[in-house]
């Protein structure tokens, strides 16, 4: 039990860690010559906001979904210096003006929904909170993300993440197989662009090919088919090092903050918070208030596992 308490403030903090750390080289190219944490992180982006909200609105409702209150904590939490995509800002500002909370998001690209990233980079509250239960993780993996993202590879990316972070969570970091790893997450329902990235990931863990063909493969981009794949990559490839799955999803370049906040997520969650160096989360904004909800969160796990 109290491993588990460290992962889930591991994952947390490993999120909010890889946003602040990558933020400084969102959009750059491969190689990004990346800085150490303490020089450029510290302050997070709209990719820590966001799961703020969700941990919020989770922990207020019992580890359940209520949208509107979701949608109205993202609304209360929203600060354009954060850097959201554009379509969450609409999304959100629609709702601030007073349009159901469950209309705008469908409404976006004209009618298609969003498929960014946005829903798999604030997901991890639920992976950890759920674990232990894949039909709920997928169930309310999918209510949070359709606040802002109605788009099938929206949705599926970010239950792909959340069902990533339960399978960290549970892993023995001393025996973890990255290949049985990506098993299990290809047995999810998912759009064949999602499975001919794992099936490729799979491929790439077994002998890896230069970076450079890697990043043009899975994608480092805004969108969620090309950037959560390449998240769960540059973990499977460090296990044993939390430092290396963050250095080298930045380096990777692109949408560094939310590539690093997911695959922070992971690492965070197989290795626990004793992985993450303790200079690094003194000098993260907002700490106390990431440290207090993911300790609520692990007493919120116990209390419903108890039942
Ligand atoms: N917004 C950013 N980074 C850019 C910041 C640049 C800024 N000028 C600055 O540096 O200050 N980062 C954050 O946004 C990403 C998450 O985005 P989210 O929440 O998914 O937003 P959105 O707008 O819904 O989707 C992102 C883009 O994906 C494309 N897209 C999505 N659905 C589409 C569809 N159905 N058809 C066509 N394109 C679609 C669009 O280009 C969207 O704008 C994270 O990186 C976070 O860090
Ligand atoms: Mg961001
Ligand atoms: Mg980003």
């Amino acid at each position: 039990m109290k491993h588990l308490r460290s992962r889930f403030l591991g994952s947390i903090l490993g999120s909010v860690i890889g946003d602040s750390w990558g933020a400084s080289y969102e959009g750059r190219y491969y190689p990004v010559d990346v800085e150490d944490f303490q020089l450029v992180g510290g302050n997070y982006t709209d990719d820590s906001e966001m799961m703020k909200g969700v941990l919020e609105s989770l922990l207020i409702n019992n580890g359940e979904f209520n949208g509107l209150h979701m949608a109205k904590t993202f609304v209360k939490n929203y600060d354009y210096r954060r850097r959201y995509g554009p379509g969450a800002t609409s999304v959100l500002m629609q709702i601030k003006d007073g349009l159901p909370w469950d209309r705008p998001a469908k409404e976006a690209f004209y009618g298609a929904g969003s498929f960014g990233n946005g829903a798999a980079m604030r997901i991890c509250p639920v992976g950890l909170l759920y674990h232990n239960d894949l039909a709920k993780l997928e169930t309310i993996a999918d209510q949070v993300s359709v606040i802002t993202h109605t788009h099938r590879l929206g949705r599926e990316g970010a239950i792909l993440q959340a069902y990533a972070v339960a399978l960290a969570v549970q892993a023995d970091p001393r025996t973890l197989e990255p290949i049985e790893f990506m098993k299990k997450l290809r047995s999810l329902q998912l759009s064949k662009v999602y499975h001919q990235k794992l099936e490729r990931i799979e491929t790439y863990l077994s002998s890896p090919p230069p970076v450079d063909r890697i990043i043009s493969q899975l994608g480092v981009n805004i969108i969620a088919p090309e950037s959560v794949p390449i998240a769960i990559y540059n973990f499977l490839s460090n296990t044993s090092n939390f430092y290396e799955v963050l250095h080298s999803s930045i380096t990777c370049g692109g949408d560094t903050d939310t590539i690093a906040c997911m695959s922070g997520a992971l690492a965070g969650a197989l290795l626990g918070v004793k992985a993450i160096p303790k200079n690094w989360i003194d000098i993260l904004e907002d700490v106390d208030i990431f440290q207090q909800m993911a300790k609520d969160l692990f007493d919120l796990y116990l209390k419903k596992s108890s039942k």
